[in-house]
């Protein structure tokens, strides 16, 4: 910054620049609008505007005056320029409707639990008040889980590559939850009762009741003296307690390689505006194949099992006709629940 002292021959140049500098921020200051600020730029920053007349007055100090008056000169220009670019950001900062601090937020969106997830703390909560406590395992498994000990050789057709998701380098998702129960019994001792909700994979291909990805949960009971009575009451308990006592269920004899004997478990539910049978799982006895597998004494410890698909439950209690909404996604069809 040049002073006084130092440039005694332009005392007054000098001191009228300082002047000006005020009175031109002060003039800046005062410009309260668009078209205010813009005269001044005009004024003050403007090819005819008073800096340059200014600057056209080094003509009249002498020569060895002239740099200390340029550098002030080129100091007010910056101040100048500064001071102007800084109003005009403020000013237009302020531009756009007024603030009203009175008027309400945007109201924050609320998530919900997924209509599966519900269904499943359902299912827990039905179960737990008969006894049953909640196991879980891996999603990606071993062929011993999946099938070995669930007396399911290798020669078993349900382990052709068609039917499975197997993993590179070994391992596969899990196509059904009843490793649960060998993962549970290999770990503790009878007598037991848990159940198992979780996701399962089959490349089926997806129509309204099928898909790749689903959710099943799976019941295990071993005790002395358990019968095909106690299934038979426990679902029907399952079915009335959860869905109401109109619940309509009914078993069909089947095969399971792990369940002797073994049946599948019907509900009886509205398809398309009719009443249906639609399968919900498989039940049956452990076999005693199961128990050798685990370290069981069969001869001792006898046991029920069951795995009902998750989905077909959840669409029958909610009556979703198709699966496949389930998994899309679609906040409007999610939201009704
Ligand atoms: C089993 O998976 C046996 N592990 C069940 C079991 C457990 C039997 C314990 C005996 C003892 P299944 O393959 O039938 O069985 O499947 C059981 C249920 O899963 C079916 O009844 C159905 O409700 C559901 N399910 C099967 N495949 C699909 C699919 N692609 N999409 C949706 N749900 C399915």
């Amino acid at each position: 910054m040049v002073t006084l002292r130092e440039i005694h021959c332009v005392p007054i140049m000098i001191s009228s620049i300082d002047q000006i500098e005020v009175e031109a921020l002060e003039g800046l200051k005062n410009s309260a609008d668009k078209a205010a600020l813009e005269q001044w730029r005009i004024a003050w920053l403007g090819s005819k505007g008073r800096l340059k007349s200014l600057m056209a007055d080094m003509k009249t100090c002498p020569p060895e005056d002239r740099p200390a008056y340029g550098q002030r000169m080129n100091a007010l220009k910056k101040t100048l320029e500064a001071a102007f670019k800084s109003q005009k950001s403020d000013d237009s900062a302020q531009q756009g409707p007024p603030l009203d601090v009175t008027e309400p937020g945007l109201p924050a969106g609320q998530g919900r639990q997924h209509i599966l997830s519900r269904t499943i703390e359902e299912i827990i909560d039905v179960f737990s008040r008969m006894g049953f406590t909640v196991a879980e395992g891996p999603e990606v498994e071993n062929e011993w889980y999946n099938f070995e000990a669930l007396n399911m050789p290798e020669t078993h057709p349900a382990r052709e590559p068609s039917d499975n998701f197997f993993l590179e380098g070994g391992g596969m998702l899990r196509t059904q939850t009843s490793t649960v129960q060998i993962r549970v019994m290999e770990q503790s001792k009878p007598p037991l009762r848990i159940i198992s909700p979780g996701r399962v994979y089959r490349p089926d291909t997806h129509d309204a009741t099928h898909y790749s990805m689903f959710h099943q949960v799976e019941g295990l009971c071993v005790d002395r003296g358990v019968t095909l009575v106690d299934l038979k009451a426990t679902l029907f308990n399952f079915a009335r307690t959860f869905f109401g006592p109109e619940a309509d269920l009914r078993m069909r004899p089947s095969f399971f390689p792990f369940t002797e004997p073994s049946a599948e478990v019907d509900m009886r539910m509205p398809v398309r505006g009719k009443m249906q049978w639609v399968e919900l799982g498989g039940c049956g006895m452990v076999d005693p194949n199961v128990f050798k597998a685990v370290g069981y004494d069969p001869e001792e410890w006898t046991g029920f099992a069951f795995g009902l698909g998750i989905e077909r439950i959840a669409m029958r209690k909610y009556g979703i006709p198709d699966i496949r909404w389930l998994f899309e996604n679609d906040a409007r069809f999610l939201r009704q629940f």
